[in-house]
């Protein structure tokens, strides 16, 4: 029980740094005195700085002789930016290390722990193990499938239907709603939508009124590259990257289509072929979740392929008739029959979210 409690508090300590470390994970480390006092805590707050248990060790010094060291995530052994945490962890004398989730880092995964037992620590491992896979689901994502959470949202009204007509804006959810879609943006490396979206709406896809340690990039999915040079994305680039991917073959077509982006500030890359393909190129861009924001043919792409990990399923209580376009393309707002992980009520919508794929 008082193990759990620091696991706790050593995951409190991985979430500070929430949206700040990729491509490494979130990690938080608790030092426990052979007292049982609480001597060092830390997080790890970006990629190439300290790892948290280096930091939680350094503010324990000489008292963590003999003490336990609690870390949310397999200490490594490898020499990456920093060098491995194995060795400090040996040197600062504690007698057990409890670890709350193997490392799905290839070039780490189970060899840590092996160093500290070969060292004659005990390593007791597996302690909320699932709040820690949850919490680090973009770096698990990443490292065991070779591309970004997926996050989609989606707003409809109460028939199913994200907007009056086809190619039309309609504002469907309330200005709470936004708000919470602002903090969902704040939280993800980056937003993505289809060209079609950009052609419909025009979206500026800011996180506005948030703070974020990093700029947030957006990403199109343009397979034809129709984005134009004018969209309002391209005319805040110095608010965060814009990345357009699209087909090698339509590079190769179209040269002076994609130098026109390039010249309006936008990163043009080929390989998009299908939507899997589109996602695992965003990992080369230190792009460890996205968030998808529609419209519906990039939605239903993205559930056919089984490539959605969360769904957030935003209902208003407005009905749009029969000529409105169907929430990814059916109109089925249940994602298949699974219960949502959470319903809330926000301003007068109803707010769901879905696990589509647990924790992996
Ligand atoms: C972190 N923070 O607190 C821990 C990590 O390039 P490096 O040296 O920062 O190594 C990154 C890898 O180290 C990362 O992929 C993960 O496998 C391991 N552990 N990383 O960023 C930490 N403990
Ligand atoms: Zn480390």
């Amino acid at each position: 029980m008082i193990d759990e409690d620091l696991m706790r508090r050593a995951l409190f300590h991985a979430g500070r740094a929430a949206g700040a470390t990729t491509p490494n994970p979130l990690v938080g480390a608790v030092v426990v005195s052979a007292g049982g006092v609480i001597v060092g805590q830390a997080r790890h707050p970006r990629a190439g700085d300290p790892h948290a248990e280096v930091l939680a060790l350094d503010e324990a010094g000489p008292r963590a002789l003999g003490g336990t060291l609690f870390v949310t995530l397999e200490p490594c052994c490898h020499h990456g930016r920093t060098p491995p945490c194995t060795a400090r962890i040996i040197e600062s004398g504690v007698a057990r290390v409890v670890v709350a989730m193997v490392d799905p880092n290839p070039i780490v995964h189970g060899r840590g722990i092996s160093e500290l037992r070969a060292a004659g620590i005990r390593v007791d491992v597996g302690l909320l193990e699932a709040e820690a896979r949850r919490l680090n689901r973009p770096f698990v994502t990443v490292q065991t499938l070779g591309r970004p959470e997926v996050i989609i949202k989606a707003a409809t009204s109460a028939d199913g239907r994200i907007a009056a007509r086809p190619g039309e804006r309609t504002a469907i959810s309330s200005p709470e709603s936004a708000r919470r879609t602002q903090h969902l943006r704040a939280m993800a490396d980056a937003v993505a939508v289809g060209a079609g979206t950009v052609l419909a709406d025009d979206p500026l896809l800011t996180a506005r009124d948030m703070v974020r340690s990093r700029p947030l990039t957006r990403v199109v999915f343009d397979r034809r590259l129709r984005t134009p040079p004018r969209a309002r994305l391209l005319a805040t680039v110095e608010d965060g990257p814009v990345i357009i991917l699209t087909t090698d073959q339509v590079l190769e077509r179209e040269p002076a289509r994609a130098r026109a982006l390039q010249d309006a500030g936008a990163t043009v890359a080929g390989g998009g072929d299908d939507i899997a393909r589109a996602l695992r190129r965003l990992v080369a861009y230190d792009i460890s979740s996205v968030l998808v924001e529609g419209g519906a043919l990039v939605h239903r792409a993205l559930l056919d392929a089984d490539l959605v990990d969360t769904a957030h399923l935003i209902v208003a209580p407005v009905r749009l008739g029969p000529g409105g376009v169907l929430l990814f393309g059916t109109g089925d707002v249940g994602m298949g029959g699974t219960a949502p992980r959470s319903v809330e009520r926000v301003g007068p919508d109803t707010w769901m979210e879905f696990d589509v794929h647990g924790n992996r």
